[in-house]
């Protein structure tokens, strides 16, 4: 089996383990490089692409391969990436009949130039259309952040495709937001496993309207809370700045650090919303939501 795994690295420069989930998780030493438009001052490679001819291969042959590889590996950490088919619409979140879609676009709007005017990564984006103030929309991830620590969230942030229809219709605050479902093992609420740790982004500017923004920085824009019980324990049921919620959260109680359900975008329930948003940043990953499937991009 030694034998076996040193000429597939030969072979492909290098296979390793880079998840939870042993059949889909291989990637490679030396990433596919995605072509993009604009970065937040770093350079990023895909490390999901693979063509289909070597997806195949290595689907035959990871299957030979994995029972040699053992431990897990936290979504969060250094060399690892979520998986694409891990992402998709959250069912328990999902309120009426919002359109959530993996699409091409937007390009635009129709007067827009330059790299505002195209997909920050890729050619696609995730689509996202919500009716009315009935109509909740959640697309996210409920496997590979599993377990990870609220703690050692350091980057959060997306772009978005926002129109001034959206505004119109909302405010210049209309907009989606990052949530992530978490256990808030608060000392003082030993039978609260459940809270939404949610972004509200700020404010528009006028100027981001009808192209796509530049990369908003969920730890510095806007404010967060927290749902339920532990929204009032820590005093931040209706808002507080990133740094002000990680301290609640960080207290240090015999009931543990707070851990990571699920991560996820989402629209409502407060206003009709038509947009898209694309390159949402965990920590070291960039996700790049793409017509055929979520890319993560690592943040060299
Ligand atoms: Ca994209
Ligand atoms: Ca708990």
């Amino acid at each position: 089996m030694s034998q076996l795994l040193q000429l597939l690295r030969v072979i492909y420069g290098g296979v390793r383990r880079a998840g939870r989930s042993p059949a889909h998780v291989w990637s490679f030493s030396r990433p596919h490089v995605w072509p993009f438009n604009y970065l937040e001052g770093v350079s990023v490679n895909a490390r999901f692409g693979v063509s289909r001819g070597m997806a195949l291969a290595v689907s035959v042959l990871a299957a030979i391969v994995t029972s040699t590889l053992s431990g897990s590996v936290s979504a969060l950490a250094d060399t690892n990436q979520a998986s694409s088919e891990h992402w998709g619409v959250i069912a328990r979140n999902t309120i009426g009949s919002p359109v959530v879609d993996l699409r091409d676009g937007p390009y635009g709007s129709y007067d827009k130039t330059g790299i505002y005017a195209r997909p920050p990564y890729g050619q696609g984006s995730l689509g996202i259309t919500v009716a009315d103030n009935t109509e909740k929309a959640e697309f996210g991830n409920e496997v590979d952040f599993y377990g990870d620590p609220v703690l050692g969230l350091k980057s959060v942030g997306f772009r978005v495709f926002q129109t001034s229809e959206n505004v119109l219709l909302g405010g210049s605050a209309n907009l989606p937001n990052i949530r992530f479902e978490i256990d808030p093992n608060l000392t003082s609420l030993p039978a609260t496993n459940y809270s939404s740790l949610v972004w509200v982004p700020a404010a528009f500017p006028t100027t981001y309207e009808n192209q796509w923004s530049p990369y908003i920085d969920a730890t510095t824009n806007g404010h967060w809370f927290l749902t339920g019980a532990a929204g009032g324990a820590t005093g931040c049921a209706a808002s507080c700045t990133w740094a002000q919620i990680k301290s609640a959260l960080d207290d240090s109680g015999s009931t543990g650090r707070p851990t990571i359900h699920t991560a996820a975008v989402s629209k409502g329930r407060d206003n009709a919303w038509v947009g898209a948003i694309d390159g949402l940043r965990i920590n070291q990953n960039i996700y790049d939501f793409e017509a055929d499937g979520v890319r993560a991009r690592r943040v060299n």
